[in-house]
């Protein structure tokens, strides 16, 4: 197994080791509304892994001033012609900015202001992007290959799903001639 695991990597200071660690995993159900093909999305396993999220969260939630780090392992598929991608959120404090770096595979990062003006960057390993506050987020697998990327974020930030569950972005990742094209 490839995978890039973060204690191994990172928790050089013994006293960090094992301390509040959250593993989330998230399958093709709770993915449900976030793809255009409905039709495709339903005949897929909907137990499929799509991606999971080992964080290192040392403060507790809403604290000012802490900060949290995170992996987010992002599998390779499309469904339709879209490609596998993270639900997506603005912080629940809108104005919470937060750093994502590329470590391994080929993603895209698709970025939404509050004018929903919507924008993406090329994710590779080593690429770093600054997610200013107010800014949406959401990463897509554009390659075909396990895709995995680092994130810090304000431990005060908090997550809002709702405003993109109801409104999603407003441009999608959709694979034309093998190339990716925001649409
Ligand atoms: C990331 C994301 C992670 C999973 O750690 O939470 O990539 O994406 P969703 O939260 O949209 O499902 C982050 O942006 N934290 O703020
Ligand atoms: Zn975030």
């Amino acid at each position: 197994n490839k995978k890039i695991i973060f204690p191994e990597l990172f928790f050089t200071d013994k006293n960090l080791v094992g301390r509040d660690v959250c593993k989330i995993s998230r399958n093709l159900s709770d993915l449900k509304g976030i793809f255009a093909d409905v039709e495709a999305f339903e005949k897929m396993p909907q137990d499929k892994l799509a991606y999971e999220v080992s964080s290192f969260l040392p403060e507790k939630e809403g604290t000012p001033g802490g900060l949290y780090f995170g992996i987010t392992y992002l599998y390779p598929g499309k469904v339709g012609n879209e490609y596998m991608m993270t639900k997506g959120h603005y912080h629940a404090s809108i104005d919470r900015a937060e750093f994502y770096w590329g470590l391994e595979g080929e993603g895209m990062l698709i970025l939404m202001d509050e004018q929903r003006n919507v924008w993406a960057e090329r994710v590779f390993p080593g690429s770093l992007h600054y997610i200013p506050g107010g800014v949406a987020h959401r990463m897509a697998n554009v390659g075909s290959s396990l895709f995995s990327f680092a994130a810090c974020w304000p431990s005060d930030a908090g997550h809002n799903y709702a405003e993109i569950a109801e409104k999603g972005f407003s441009a999608r990742l959709i694979e034309v001639n093998g190339i990716p094209h925001l649409i």
